[in-house]
């Protein structure tokens, strides 16, 4: 998956696992040796481990990495495991261990093949997913549970034929199926109302073409929801069957 050209962004900041009890502090900074040293893994010797003038407790509690000057959690990746580290916190995954489960595969490619990469149980797959289309913002969303992993650019049907609104379920998935009635493949393609309309790939004709590559982003195909062809797979492979798919006037 290409990151540039998906927009992470969070829902709610759990500010929970900041301990101010009687646990150990020896720098005083208000976060405790234990939750420096196993979750946000800063100095317990230095209560600004960053140096930037402001305490790790302040930058944690405003949701600003206490390891990098200026930057928010949400654009930082300590472990560098492609799961930035407010999403790490959200998940409950360790922002200082690329592979929180110890099963060989980094927490970033577990969650965004749609593996839970808390159970190192194999194929143990990650719960609650959630795919929300939104026609107005024509953007796809992916969540676990009430936290969002990304959002992604498509491209829903035009006036004349327009994606159906409403809760849908996966109901079969194929690598590459082929649409009698349009002549052309659909790649990655994820069936919804049994095949009546689906997400797919950018369709391809016959001699390899693609089709609506420009209007990604717009509305254009006849009913289907099309992604672009640089995150199409890594949906696809993200999503089970029977994940729920809401197609909503707008996400918000
Ligand atoms: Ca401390
Ligand atoms: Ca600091
Ligand atoms: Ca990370
Ligand atoms: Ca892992």
């Amino acid at each position: 998956m290409r990151y540039s050209s998906v927009i992470i962004v969070s829902t709610v900041f759990l500010f929970s696992a900041i301990s101010v009890s009687a646990a150990t502090d020896t720098d005083k900074d208000r976060v405790s040796d234990d939750d420096e040293k196993n979750v946000y893994h800063t100095d317990c010797k230095n209560p600004d481990t960053d140096g930037d003038g402001f305490s790790d407790y302040s930058e944690i509690i405003n949701g600003y990495s206490p390891h990098e000057k200026g930057k928010k959690m949400e654009e930082t990746d300590f472990d560098k495991d492609k799961l930035r580290d407010k999403l790490e916190r959200l998940l409950g995954t360790n922002l200082g261990n690329p592979d929180t489960d110890g099963d060989g595969v980094s927490d970033g490619d577990e969650i965004f093949s749609g593996n839970d990469p808390r159970d190192k149980t194999e194929g143990a797959r990650l719960k609650g997913k959630r795919i929300q289309i939104g026609i107005k913002e024509q953007k796809l969303r992916i969540s676990t549970g009430r936290v969002i992993l990304g959002e992604y650019l498509v491209s829903t049907g035009v006036l004349a034929a327009p994606t159906p609104l409403g809760s849908f379920k996966v109901d079969n998935k194929t690598p590459r199926a082929w649409s009698a009635r349009w002549k052309l493949w659909m790649p990655w393609w994820m069936s919804l109302r049994h095949g009546s309309f689906g997400i797919h790939e950018l369709p391809e004709w016959p001699n390899g073409k693609k089709e609506g590559e420009r209007s990604i982003g717009r509305r254009a195909s006849h009913g289907c929801v099309r992604l672009g062809i640089d995150y199409a797979k890594s949906i696809y492979d993200w999503t089970d069957l029977g994940t729920p798919v809401q197609i909503q006037e707008s996400l918000y």
